[in-house]
């Protein structure tokens, strides 16, 4: 008989309802001892009844869900009452005079994970879901809570099982022709099995910080805090007419087209005349070489002056020594940004091979271009977005990552003419790694481990 637990299921702050969840073989029958004149049987059903307190009686609603059709695939309540604390806070001494306990963290995931109702790859997301900061986030995780990711999961499976099945086959057969045909046919499968694993560990480009980051770098003096503030919403960087006014990058969340990003203002790119600018110029480089998105920030003004030394000349030059790492500046995440449109209405074309990359002229004062630029930015975003299909927890992409080692040994060892017998050892230990990625027969310890992390009442 598994213990019945509960835990509110809403934030315990005045609301105007909360609810709490009760889970377990004995859910109904506890709860009933709170409300012993309400009829409540042992069906799908919403029952409306007053709950006997000792501080005296409550109105609640009580969402009856017996097993195996519930959340937890246990008999399950959701008792639904006026949003105060206080009373909440007297509903669970209750439950717990008659007989339940309050449930750990994760408790209820691990229940439904226990009793087939999630697999791992949901349960994960039921977390990465609470802590997701953006709707593109949001809508991920979503769609791997509704399975996207634990079907795809389980085609993995069944192609991995098919391939080891392959080699329980070659071991019968005496004809050396028919068993390099076997193993040739391995090896396609092999192959193929690799690709569809290569996706789900596709990382998205900003795999290293949780949120996407747009960097802005250019000259000192360009107009990068002015532009950073603007597309932020609010006085965040020091803003001057002084060339160096940044040093440390400033680093805040903005909400672009819904999602979230890691808006990042660096310090202004220009020969370092002391240690601070040379610490300075550092942390830019720092910056540029985790971005996502690189705003290139030039001033549309400085623009027309070609002379030696102009620094934003030198910043449009690969090999100029402002660049540590010129990679970073590819056209398809880099977007020039002219800045101080209100002061020069026409700009003159970037040299070579900058006057292809995509650009545009905003103002920051008057607001000029920049809901564009935002609308640019997020398209820019959105490619270095994790698919649905990439793995949601670094457990089940560490372990997708050992099942392609895995694999590719085993085709190479194929190869190199190793015995077939090593060859299937490692194929089977790809498929052990694939199995619990997805959640079979993830050890006891294992599951401790991922739905300690959840916070109470999932
Ligand atoms: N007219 C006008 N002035 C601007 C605009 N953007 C910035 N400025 C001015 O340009 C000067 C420099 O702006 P900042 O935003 O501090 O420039 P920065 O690139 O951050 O400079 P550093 O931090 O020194 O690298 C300030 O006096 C701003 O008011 C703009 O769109 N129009
Ligand atoms: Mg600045």
């Amino acid at each position: 008989m598994t213990e019945t637990i509960f835990a509110p299921a809403t934030p315990l702050v005045p609301a105007v309802r909360a609810a709490i969840r009760v889970s377990g073989d004995e859910a109904i029958g506890i709860v009933r001892k709170l409300c012993p004149d309400a009829s409540i049987e042992s069906k799908r059903s919403i029952v409306r009844t007053r709950l006997k307190l000792s501080a005296g009686a409550c109105p609640a609603q009580l969402w009856i869900s017996p097993a195996p059709h519930s959340a937890t695939g246990e008999d399950c309540v959701e008792i639904h009452l006026s949003g105060s604390p206080l009373l909440v806070d007297a509903v669970l001494r209750e439950l717990c005079k008659a007989g339940a306990r309050m449930a750990d963290p994760g408790e209820f995931s691990k229940r439904a994970y226990l009793n087939g109702v999630l697999d791992l790859s949901q349960a994960e997301a039921v977390m990465a879901l609470v802590s997701s900061s953006g709707k593109e986030d949001a809508r991920r995780f979503s769609a791997v809570l509704d399975g996207a990711l634990s079907r795809e999961g389980q085609r993995l499976v069944s192609e991995l099982e098919s391939l080891c099945a392959q080699f329980e086959l070659s071991f019968d057969f005496d004809e050396e022709a028919a068993e390099q045909a076997l193993l040739d046919r391995f090896k396609d499968m092999a192959r193929a099995a690799l690709d569809h694993l290569r996706r789900f560990t596709e990382a998205p480009r900003h795999a290293g910080h949780a949120k996407p980051s747009v960097v802005l770098i250019g000259p000192a003096n360009a107009g990068k805090s002015t532009l950073f503030n603007a597309l932020l919403g609010r006085e965040r960087a020091i803003v001057s007419d002084e060339a160096g006014t940044t040093r440390d990058a400033v680093l805040e969340t903005a909400d672009l087209g819904g999602i979230a990003v890691e808006l990042v203002d660096t310090a202004g790119m220009k020969q370092a005349a002391d240690m601070i600018e040379n610490h300075a110029l550092e942390s830019t480089h720092e910056q540029q070489d985790r971005a996502d998105v690189v705003l290139l920030v030039i001033d549309s003004k400085a623009c027309h002056s070609r002379e030696g030394g102009n620094p934003v000349f030198d910043c449009l030059h690969f090999d100029s020594p402002l660049h540590r790492n010129a990679s970073y500046l590819t056209n398809d995440r880099t977007l020039i940004v002219r800045t101080k449109r209100d002061l020069c209405a026409n700009s003159s074309p970037l040299p070579e091979p900058f006057c292809d990359y995509p650009s545009l002229s905003v103002s920051a004062l008057t607001n000029d271009g920049i809901a564009e630029l935002k609308s640019r930015i997020t398209s820019l975003v959105k490619r270095s977005l994790a698919p649905e299909t990439t793995a949601v927890s670094a457990r089940q992409g560490a372990l997708i990552t050992e099942a392609a080692s895995r694999l590719e040994e085993a085709v190479s060892e194929l190869d190199r003419g190793a015995p077939i017998e090593v060859v299937s050892d490692l194929a089977r230990s790809a498929l052990s790694a694939i199995r619990e990625a997805f959640g079979h027969g993830a050890s006891a310890d294992v599951l401790d481990h991922i739905f300690a992390k959840f916070c109470i009442g999932k």
